[in-house]
């Protein structure tokens, strides 16, 4: 079987979504460490311009963004499954949730905070300027100031959402396994603990269940992770074949046909342009073709939500 390559950092809240996944599932893989923030030299040849974290590979196929990364997981290694209350659709749905209005929370608040790096984070220098600019279709960073105490209180009625779920004493989120639904909310509180611990503190300090269950959330492990260097997946990528393509999903309503060149585009934030040949849709993916010096062909994969696809 091909090797699963996950590129990320460790800092990254949304490359601990699939960390945990493979913790979950107990996986051998290869972690591919890219650097947190731009230029990313040895990313971008495989993704022709997608610069966030994680990206996942399979020899010359790339896979962009969690919701397709742990779908995409699921389908080759069902168990255990990830969806262990039988409600994948619910459980996929809340990425909806969590990687919208949630995650714009925490970050507003991360961004806006008196001290922005009182985390023990190592980060590069320019971190900052990066995010400020990653994150303008968002919000403007200069003025988060006066509406911290707004963005708090957001936070506070989401953290509601896992205070009500943890009340009877579950371990996990739905139950009795650990599910997708508990990556989707760890996130907040993971990536607070990081890199503002005392706006965590302040939203999460008084909820002993919320400590417990990030406690189990952790021993969760990452399986087996064995370090590669980027040369090496690029090389992977090079000489390996995209998967045969898909063709156009006979009910897709964008009606572009295979073959066509295309855009692809995040719609939430971090705006970038991946340019390549369509060579699939399905109900809820847009694949594309590109082709790069350094890796030859490959295919980039993406969810539809979230991403817009244009002819250019
Ligand atoms: N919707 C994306 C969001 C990914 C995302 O925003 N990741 C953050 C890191 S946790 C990021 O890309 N930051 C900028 C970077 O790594 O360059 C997903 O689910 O994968």
């Amino acid at each position: 079987m091909s090797e699963l390559i996950l590129h990320h950092y460790d800092e990254a809240p949304f490359a601990e979504k699939i960390r945990m996944v493979m913790g979950i599932k107990n996986l051998t893989w290869h972690s591919v460490i890219q650097p947190s923030a731009m230029p990313k030299p040895d990313l971008i040849p495989l993704t022709g311009g997608y610069r966030r974290t994680p990206v996942f590979q399979v020899g010359a196929d790339i896979y962009c963004d969690t919701q397709l990364i742990a779908a995409h997981l699921e389908a080759r290694h069902p168990q255990p499954s990830i969806f262990p209350g039988g409600n994948p659709g619910l459980d996929l749905a809340l990425g909806s949730w969590a990687n919208g209005p949630y995650v714009v929370t925490s970050v507003a608040i991360y961004m806006g905070a008196d001290d922005p790096f009182a985390g023990s984070l190592e980060l590069p220098e320019h971190f900052h300027e990066d995010r400020k600019k990653m994150w303008q279709t968002q919000f403007d960073t200069d003025a988060l100031g006066p509406r911290l105490a707004g963005y708090r209180s957001q936070l506070d009625a989401h953290t509601h959402f896992i205070n009500l779920q943890l009340a009877d004493g579950r371990p996990y989120l739905t139950g009795e396994q650990p599910s997708w639904v508990d990556m989707h909310a760890m996130w907040d509180p993971w990536f607070l603990f990081a890199f503002a611990p005392t706006e965590a503190e302040r939203a999460y300090g008084r909820f002993p269940k919320i400590s417990a269950w990030l406690a189990r959330l952790a021993e969760l492990g990452q399986g087996e992770r064995i370090e590669m260097p980027a040369a090496t997946a690029l090389d992977i990528a090079r000489d390996a074949t995209p998967l045969p393509p898909t063709g156009i999903d006979a009910h897709d309503p964008l009606g572009i046909s295979a073959g066509t060149q295309v855009c692809v585009s995040p719609s939430d934030y971090a705006e970038a342009n991946i340019v390549g040949e369509l060579v699939g849709t399905t109900v809820n993916t847009v694949s594309v073709r590109r082709e790069d010096p350094r890796v030859g062909e490959v295919v980039v994969h993406f969810p539809k939500i979230g991403y817009s696809v244009e002819p250019v």
